[in-house]
Order: structure tokens, then sequence, then C-alpha cells
């Protein structure tokens, strides 16, 4: 952990592209002269794969150095050899890689600029070296009643068995699981799992898309059949910033509002943040809350804040999470938003404190 440092984090962002064609060409030649390969040069797709790797990883960098947290690049290359492994795929030299962009970083940022950038990088690499601790192959516990529904969900869905997976869970309804507890303690925790599958390369991306559309469908459904409770006279609009595709969980986070008796407006994925304050004007919100996944799209997060900051009331509430928060917790704080919460109960449960006075227009 290091004080944040903006400027860096600025410079790492609007040069990613340099950095990442300068890190890709060093990595490249390195691998390649290692290789006895008769003069054989990388192939144009080769160096745009890499340099694409390159970019996230000095957005991740970016991100890390603007919110003084390095383990938001550390995490990041972790989760890379975790996936990497996974895909038998550990020959690639994830050392090299960090080595290149640490010395495109060396040769193209002034020494002031540089520092902390070269802490996050070394200390990226001295963790490399670790072993890499073993991952549980499921994260649901088949012994507890809620994770074996989730599980027999997941799997009927994987199956192909849409309408069996829906009904599953529409029974456990009739039979007593509450709506919100269907959607939180179910559908989320079956969407965490087969991210986790997808992680260890036990599911393709095809799996993980029929599970989620599936999802998409069933949160839906149960939503509109859902008891809410009288109107509170508050108003939350919500959205995954700009950049961010990700929508069950914050989605799972308005309709819990909304059966708790607010109103609650999504917005959808991937919103422009100069959207934001006319939408908040619009529908007259107690609160934003603001959802992202990835740890480079903080600075998006950050510009929306700031957006919605300059153009609303002064007492306009902002609440962010997401699966990006997790590697950095406390990062929340210093992006100026006003509450941040884990997860969809608690995030229900931070709205309802923070926004105490149920406005009067309403
Ligand atoms: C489905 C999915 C996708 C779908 C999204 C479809 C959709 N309509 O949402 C697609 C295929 C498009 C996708 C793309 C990508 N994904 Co994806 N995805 C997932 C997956 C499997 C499920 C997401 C989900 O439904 N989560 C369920 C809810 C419960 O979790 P959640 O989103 O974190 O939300 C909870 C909390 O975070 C919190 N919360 C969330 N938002 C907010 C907001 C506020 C205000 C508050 C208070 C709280 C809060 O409350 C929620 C409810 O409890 C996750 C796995 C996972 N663990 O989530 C990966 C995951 C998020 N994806 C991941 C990755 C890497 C990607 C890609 C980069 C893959 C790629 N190489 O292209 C892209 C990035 C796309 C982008 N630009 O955003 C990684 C992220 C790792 C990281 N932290 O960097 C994950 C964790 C998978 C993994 N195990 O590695 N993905």
């Amino acid at each position: 952990m290091f004080a944040p440092n903006p400027l860096a984090a600025k410079t790492l962002e609007s040069s990613a592209m340099d950095l990442a064609d300068a890190a890709c060409t060093l990595f490249l030649e390195s691998a390649f002269s290692g290789l006895n390969n008769n003069g054989q040069q990388p192939t144009k797709e080769l160096h745009a794969e890499w340099s694409h790797h390159f970019r996230q990883r000095v957005l991740e960098l970016s991100a890390a150095l603007a919110a003084g947290e390095s383990s938001l690049f550390t995490s990041r290359v972790r989760w890379s050899r975790q996936a990497m492994t996974a895909r038998l795929q550990y020959k690639v030299p994830l050392g090299e890689t960090l080595h290149s962009l640490r010395a495109a970083v060396l040769n193209q940022l002034p020494g002031e600029l540089s520092t902390d950038a070269l802490a996050c990088i070394d200390q990226a690499l001295r963790e490399n070296q670790d072993d890499l601790p073993a991952m549980q192959v499921s994260q649901l516990d088949p012994a507890n009643p809620e994770q074996r529904l989730a599980l027999l969900y997941l799997q009927d869905a994987l199956e192909g068995n849409t309408r069996q997976a829906i009904d599953t869970v529409l029974q456990a309804i009739d039979n007593g699981l509450s709506h919100a507890d269907a959607i939180c303690r179910i559908l989320l925790p079956a969407q965490q799992e087969i991210g986790h599958l997808w992680h260890l390369d036990h599911v393709t991306i095809a799996e993980e898309h029929l599970v989620t559309t599936t999802t998409q469908r069933l949160m839906a459904v149960i939503a509109d059949r859902a008891p809410t409770m009288p109107s509170n006279g508050k108003t939350a609009v919500a959205a995954s910033v700009s950049g961010n595709v990700h929508d069950i969980g914050i989605r799972a986070i308005t309709y819990l509002l909304e059966l708790h008796g607010w109103r609650a407006i999504y917005l959808g994925s991937d919103v422009p943040r100069n959207d934001l304050p006319a939408a908040v004007h619009f529908y007259h919100a107690d609160i934003a809350l603001l959802s992202i996944a990835l740890s480079s799209q903080l600075p998006k997060l950050q510009q929306s804040i700031a957006t919605i900051r300059q153009h609303c009331d002064a007492d306009i509430k902002i609440m962010v999470g997401g699966n990006a928060f997790f590697d950095a917790p406390g990062a929340w704080q210093k992006i100026g938003a006003d509450a941040y919460a884990t997860d969809a109960e608690s995030a229900l449960m931070q709205a309802d404190s923070l926004i105490t006075t149920p406005a009067t227009r309403h």
C-alpha cells in the first residue's frame, strides 16, 4: 500500500498503448531469441495478442496507482497465473512478461512517475516465485441446503435442462424459500460458481453464457412474482459504469431494493458517465449505485462519480461495489464514494441507513 498517485496513474493510462507495445516488443524479442527457430519472427497476430495482454496489465497498474493499492495489480497477476496454470499454459513465462513490462516502464517514464509502478511490478515478481495454492474445484458445499440447491440449479442449467433449472428454484419458493433468498442465496452464488469453474478451465465461455442467460431469465421471473413492501418514498438509480458489461449483481441489488419498497431504476450496463447526472435528476434519485467488475474500470467509476457530483445536488449519495473491490475493499473511500457494500443484502442495509429521511417530493 502507498499513497494514491493520480499523476502517475494518469500517465500510465494515457501511454498504455505505447507502453504495451514496447513491453510486447521486448517480450517477443526475448522469447524468440531464446528459441532455435531459424530466424523466424513473431507474427502480427501474436504481437497484437500480447499487446492486448500488456495493455490490460498497464491499465491494472494504473488503477493500483490511482487507488494507492498495490493489491489491485498483484492480485490480477495472481489471477492470470491461476488461469494459465489451469489451462496448462504455465510454460508461458509470466515472470518474463513482468520483466518486459518493468523494462518498458523504466525506459519510458521519468523516475518520479515510475517509482510506485516499479514497486508494484517488483512485488508481483516476488509473489510470482511463491508456490500457487491449489484452488478448490467447487466453492459450493453440497452439505449446505442452499448451496446444494444452487449446485442443482447449475447442473440443470449446464445440461441444457433450462425449464428444469427454473422449476427447481420456483418450487423451492413455493415450499417457503423467500424470493430475496432465491436471488441472493441461490442464483448469485451459482453465478459466482460458474465464474470460478471458468477460471479453472472446467467450463467454456459458451457454458457460462448459457447459465448466465438462464439466471437473467429466472431472476426477472422471481422479481416480478415477489410481493413488495409499501413504498418508502426513496429512489435509487443504478448502473454498471462505462466499460462494465456485468449486470447481474447490480440488477439483483435493484430487485432487492424494489422488494423493500424502494423505487429502484436499473439503467443497464456500460452506461456513459455523461448520461448519469440527467438520470439522477430526471428520476429524483436519492442515491446512485455504481458497479464495476474489473480493477481497470476504476478510473471510469471515479470519473462517473465526479460527473454526478459536478452536476447534481450535493446531497446525492453514491454507493459503489462490484467484483473489482474484492482485492481492495478500502479503495471506495479514495475515489469519492459515500459507501461501499460487498453484496446485495449489505447494499440494501447500507442504502436504507444512508437515506434515512424519505424525500417529500414522492
Ligand atoms: C457472467 C460473467 C461475465 C459475462 C457478463 C454478462 C452479464 N450480463 O453480466 C461476460 C461473458 C460478458 C463477462 C465478460 C468478462 N468477464 Co466476467 N464474469 C462473469 C461471472 C461468471 C458472473 C458475473 C455475475 O453474474 N456475478 C454474480 C454476482 C453475485 O457477483 P458480482 O457481480 O460480484 O456482484 C455482487 C457484488 O460484487 C456486489 N456488487 C456488484 N455491483 C455492485 C454495486 C454496488 C453499488 C454495490 C453496493 C454492490 C455491488 O453485490 C453483488 C451481489 O451480491 C463472473 C464471476 C463472478 N464471481 O462474479 C465473471 C468475472 C466477473 N469476469 C471476469 C473477467 C476476467 C471477465 C472478462 C475480462 C473476460 C475476458 N477476458 O473477456 C470480460 C470483461 C468484460 C467487461 N468489459 O466488463 C472475472 C473478473 C476478475 C477480476 N476481478 O478481474 C470474473 C470474476 C471471473 C473469474 N472468476 O475470474 N463476464
